[in-house]
């Protein structure tokens, strides 16, 4: 009967907490990312005028709630001085978005040098990985295929993490949902290694 009692205050008060950050290149779309996440899975979320983002400087954050999971996000600042205080954050995540700009062709080698810095983190050893090939709807960008192509390269670095790259256009919100969907599931696999903590939700 106990367990019976626990088990539904749980399922009803209690939420499972993973962090989750949001990395890639200043412009790269991290934050209009973060921004249409919260609009798409927070029903009560006012939206911001997605055109009216401004570079981060600090730190963005945002929450979703999916079923009894809650995603929490750091949206990091881009800009090359900046990328040092990431792995300030990698030991308590469970998870990594690497958001790259597929129209950006003069920059793609900088963002795989900045991600191949980060999967070699030994603070983030077996995290997962959702690669996101942003801005699809600008014509003449780079495909999926052709990122992928280019970070494929890394493979070997990746390791035995779960890893998962797809198309997104952060500004139209197209792919956005699917991708978050894998991400709860990813990091749903990988308790056993980075569990998450359990969070009272009053509200
Ligand atoms: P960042 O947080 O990674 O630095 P931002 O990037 O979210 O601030 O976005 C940088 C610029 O890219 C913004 O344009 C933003 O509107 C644009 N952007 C982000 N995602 C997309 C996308 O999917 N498609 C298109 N076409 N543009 C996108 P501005 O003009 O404000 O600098
Ligand atoms: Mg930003």
């Amino acid at each position: 009967m106990y367990a019976l009692l626990s088990g539904l205050w749980k399922y009803m008060f209690q939420k499972d907490e993973y962090f989750v950050l949001i990395l890639g290149l200043d412009n790269a779309g991290k934050t209009t990312y973060l921004e249409q996440t919260k609009t798409k899975f927070n029903k009560k979320y006012k939206a911001m005028n997605l055109s009216k983002v401004t570079t981060t400087v600090g730190l963005n954050i945002g929450k979703i709630d999916i079923g009894s999971t809650r995603l929490n996000f750091w949206d990091l600042g881009g800009q090359e001085e900046l990328q040092s205080l990431w792995d300030k954050y990698y030991a308590e995540s469970h998870a990594v978005i690497y958001i790259v700009d597929s129209s950006d062709r003069e920059r793609i080698r900088e963002s795989k040098q900045a991600f191949d810095l980060l999967i070699t983190n030994e603070a983030l050893a077996g995290v997962p990985l959702l690669m996101l090939a942003n801005k699809q709807d600008l014509e003449g960008c780079m495909t999926v295929g052709d990122v992928r192509k280019i970070f494929r390269e890394s493979s070997h670095l990746i390791g035995h993490r779960e890893c998962m790259m797809a198309g997104v256009s952060a500004l139209k919100g197209d792919g956005v949902d699917e991708g978050i969907d894998w991400l709860v599931q990813a990091v749903q696999r990988n308790n056993i290694h980075r569990p998450p903590t359990q969070k009272d939700i009053t509200r």
